[in-house]
């Protein structure tokens, strides 16, 4: 049977389910277009000169970013082309990206729409030089009723009042991940027709796991609960866990995030006191929350160790948090453990 393109299973979602209303369908069907531009300049790579950080042709000067870290010449490529797909379709209130300070107006030429847009437009870029998958997060929420110049305030709403959230892994095939609610799907690129192809359906991600994902070279600076757990990981077959579990760390949310909807698995970054002003390393609004909301909606949990990530009520636009996610009953342990 010849698999449905993003568009086919969009306009279905619209009129066989009403689960997508017009306006919503529009804004996923730009954003995947922005998605396919990011990965045609991820995978032009050195031959266009992309690699490296911006602004700084070799001499220390890198651009920083509101987190304080020196930008890629794609993140802020990617940056660019999600703000200008965005801006003139009418579908979007206003845009937030973790690459800027403050969330982005859209200019008073354009028809103004319902929704927030917030992106992480370019997630693992500390991978972009060493060719090792990067890719793009997205979350989308209604603005609020009445708002039409919305503000900071306006995007911080709780993760699970989430219209939609998606990304992309840009590795040896393009792939893109939805959730609308009702399910978790992925689409691979087909680069010759240049559309997202329907290739997974309903991912469950399975609640037992012998898989984690955790930077170990935090270890040292880890709360008791979070050492206590993979002590008893590592402590293999012999030990209380009474199996041997394996470790993967890519180092791109993104990567790590689909290899655990597609076989299963926890991954953590706790909070720690490498760094005591932050507490975690990932950002609740770009990294956090949509990808809880794609891992709940496959069938397993997302947690800071103390509560649900999306009932955590967000206080700052670039606010970090703890995040252990993935397979249900690993996560559900972990968080146990912060409790006792
Ligand atoms: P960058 O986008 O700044 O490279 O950060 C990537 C990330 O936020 C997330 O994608 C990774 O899981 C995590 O950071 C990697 O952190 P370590 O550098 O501590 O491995």
């Amino acid at each position: 049977m010849k698999k449905a393109t993003l568009t086919r299973f969009l306009i279905d979602e619209q009129y066989n389910h009403q689960s997508v209303p017009a306006d919503l369908r529009l804004l996923i069907e730009v954003v995947s277009r922005a998605i396919k531009a990011i990965s045609i300049n991820v995978g032009k790579g050195a031959l266009a000169g992309l690699l490296g950080e911006h602004g700084s042709a070799g001499s220390g000067d890198a651009s920083i970013n509101v987190q304080g870290e020196a930008q890629k010449k794609l993140d802020v490529i990617a940056n660019e082309i999600l703000l200008e797909a965005n801006e003139w379709g009418g579908h979007l209130a206003a845009m937030a990206s973790e690459e800027m300070e403050g969330p982005h107006a859209i200019p008073h030429r354009y028809p103004k729409g319902e929704y927030l847009l917030l992106f992480d437009p370019l997630d693992g870029s500390s991978n972009i030089d060493v060719n090792v998958s990067v890719g793009t997060i997205f979350s989308v929420l209604k603005c609020p009723e009445g708002v039409t110049q919305p503000t900071e305030k306006d995007f911080l709403q709780p993760g699970n009042k989430q219209v939609c959230a998606g990304f992309a892994v840009f590795g040896p095939s393009t792939v893109l991940v939805l959730t609308l609610g009702n399910g978790v799907h992925a689409f691979t690129l087909d680069r010759e027709l240049g559309s997202f192809v329907l290739t997974q359906e309903n991912i469950r991600i399975p609640e037992e796991t012998k898989e984690f994902a955790i930077n170990m070279s935090n270890m040292r600076f880890w709360e008791p609960p979070m050492k206590r757990y993979i002590d008893e990981l590592l402590a293999g077959k012999t030990g209380p866990r009474g199996k041997d579990f394996n470790m993967r760390w890519v180092a791109s949310m993104v990567a790590d995030v689909f290899r655990i909807l597609a076989r299963g698995g926890i991954f953590m970054y706790p909070r720690d006191t490498k760094d005591p002003g932050k507490a975690g390393r990932l950002r609740l609004m770009y990294e956090a929350n949509p990808m809880a909301f794609i891992v709940e909606q496959a069938g397993g949990a997302a947690s800071t160790g103390h509560e649900r990530i999306l009932d955590v009520q967000p206080t700052g636009l670039h606010q970090r948090i703890a995040v252990m996610l993935g397979s249900k009953n690993e996560v559900e342990r972990v968080a146990l453990y912060h409790q006792e």
